[in-house]
């Protein structure tokens, strides 16, 4: 914890820390909460330099879209303390920081509000819906040349799966032949996994400025009254499809179990709650082939995530926080299964899609 301390003397805090605690479930960066003598609270982050290689210019992109975000709050009357994030600068202005070879920074505590890795209620998940809707429509009008790419190619699974079959081949820890089974799920469904990358490419799915890791656990939710508040963790806001948004917060949120839950099912009512919502959102903002292809998104991603969680197994878990030994595989397994119940249930996630467009016309 010295370093971490270290570390967080360093930002613009008001009154003198007296207290640094590890904070947060995310599977990439390390969070804490910093407290200080004034008994004001601040989000301090460790970011993770093997999957973010250039710091710099994620907080160059982080500063330049909470800023942007920010006024577009303000103009509508929203209060931007809480319903964005805010960046504490370091004693010299900066917003990065570098302690002992590691890099940091931190933002103001939203005070009042909790994360989740499962909701409670579908309402709560239709409120993340109009939360994650009202952030794309925000995104909407950023200008997309301003965005480097944090990490090239992040959601395209074509560049994903010759990683993939690469890393089968290697096989550096000689996991492989124990995982065929998965290894051939993933396989079997590559025209899944590779149709909406084929679609960017012809521009037939245009490419926008999104947030591109929607996990429920990535939105902080008001305490008092339950709804959506703040869509965090902007590590990896850059251009991309918005069907990954809409995929990826239907594979964390509309699931009966968290990631690490055995024998997970899609639940139809949170989809509905939150593809009602969003769609409210971004109706009119949306091309026919993205309204088209959103349930299909939602199998797609939750391939890719299977796919990368197995894949880091493969690699000997360098990539995502693991807290046991087999936890990428349980984690890969797991994602197959939500798969295979979207895939069955796929046809009313097709209708529910439909009857709410036409319930918007
Ligand atoms: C990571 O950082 P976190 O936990 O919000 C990952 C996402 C995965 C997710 C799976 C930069 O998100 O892509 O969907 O884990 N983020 C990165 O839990 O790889
Ligand atoms: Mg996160």
């Amino acid at each position: 914890m010295d370093a971490i301390e270290a570390a967080a003397r360093q930002f613009l805090v008001d009154g003198t820390v007296t207290n640094v605690r590890r904070h947060g479930s995310g599977n990439i960066n390390s969070t804490f909460i910093v407290t200080t003598d004034k008994d004001k609270k601040y989000i301090l982050q460790k970011i993770n330099t093997n999957v973010f290689s250039k710091p710099f210019v994620l907080m160059r992109n982080i500063d330049s879209v909470t800023s942007y975000c920010r006024e577009t709050i303000k103009k509508n009357g929203g209060d931007p303390e809480r319903e964005t994030l805010n960046i504490v600068k370091t004693q010299e202005g900066k917003n990065l920081m570098r302690v002992a070879g590691e890099y940091y920074r931190m933002y103001d505590f939203v005070t009042d509000c909790a994360v989740f890795d499962q909701l409670e209620s579908s309402e709560m998940f239709g409120s993340a819906g109009k939360a994650f809707g009202r952030f794309a429509r925000l995104l909407d009008g950023y200008p997309i040349e301003e965005l480097d790419e944090t990490i090239p190619n992040f959601h395209n699974s074509k560049v994903r799966y010759r990683g993939f079959l690469r890393d089968i081949r290697h096989d550096p820890c000689g996991r492989a032949e124990e995982i065929l089974p998965q290894i051939e799920k993933i396989k079997s469904r590559f025209f899944d996994l590779t149709r909406i990358v084929d679609y960017m490419e012809v521009d037939e799915i245009p490419v926008r400025v999104t947030h591109n890791d929607t996990k429920i656990s990535n939105i902080l939710f008001d305490k008092e009254s339950g709804d959506a508040l703040c869509v965090i963790d902007l590590d990896t806001v850059m251009p991309g499809s918005i069907l990954f948004d809409f995929g990826d917060a239907i594979r964390s949120g509309a699931s009966t179990e968290s990631e690490d839950g055995p024998n997970p099912e899609i639940d139809l009512d949170y989809f509905w709650a939150f593809a009602r919502n969003y769609l409210s959102e971004t109706y009119d903002i949306l091309k026919p082939m993205e309204i088209e292809n959103l349930a299909f998104a939602c199998r797609t991603i939750t391939l890719e995530l299977a796919m990368r969680f197995l894949d880091d197994y493969i690699n000997g878990d360098t990539y995502f926080r693991c807290d046991y030994e087999d936890h990428n595989l349980v984690r890969a397994v797991n994602q197959l299964k939500l798969l295979e119940s979207m895939e069955k249930r796929f046809d009313e996630m097709k209708w529910a899609i439909e009857q709410i467009v036409k319930e918007l016309q």
